[in-house]
């Protein structure tokens, strides 16, 4: 676990990003329900929704990099979703992997870690994050990418979202 490192190579990146004289960036952790959330099956819950958090300042329209610790990540087809509006979620919710990467909230996939702490870091498109009112979605399919029956059981902290502002 090294979480120390992270924060360092954060605050390189924000002072070297000010001291350059453009646009700035900015951190934020993402709330959880709790410190080391459980997602799949056996946990109850198979697509995992945040509270709405905000992000002072974002620069919109501009890419942005989502960190994150993951353990257990045994298929290749658990994904991060942002920001899917409430009509759509149902859909997402029970939709094929192959199906749900297309769809424009689909942010990146997990990538499998076997027992050990890993950190992950997820690119965001442009456009897809918001000052207010943002939700991220992390979802679990099984080991051929359904979404009914035994999905990849993983756990999750310490999601932080890297973005511009203005
Ligand atoms: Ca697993």
């Amino acid at each position: 676990m090294n979480s120390r490192k992270l924060v360092v190579g954060l605050v390189l990146c924000l002072f070297f990003v000010s001291s350059a004289g453009g646009a700035g960036l900015a951190f934020k952790q993402i709330p959880l329900r709790s410190d080391v959330l459980a997602v799949g099956n056996d946990a109850g819950v198979v697509n995992y929704y945040t509270s709405a958090f905000e992000l002072p300042n974002l620069a919109t329209n501009t890419p942005a990099i989502l960190m994150l610790m993951t353990q257990n990540v045994d298929d290749a087809y658990s994904f991060i979703t942002i920001n899917i509006p409430p009509n759509d979620i149902r859909i997402i919710n029970n939709a094929h992997y192959n199906d749900a990467r297309t769809s424009r909230y689909f942010a990146g996939k997990l990538l499998e870690t076997g027992d050990a702490w890993a950190t992950q870091i997820v690119p965001i498109q442009a456009g897809l994050l918001r000052t207010t009112g943002n939700t991220l979605g992390i979802h679990t399919r099984t080991d051929s990418g359904g979404a009914g029956g035994n999905t990849d059981d993983i756990k999750v902290t310490r999601i932080y979202l890297l973005y511009y502002t203005t």
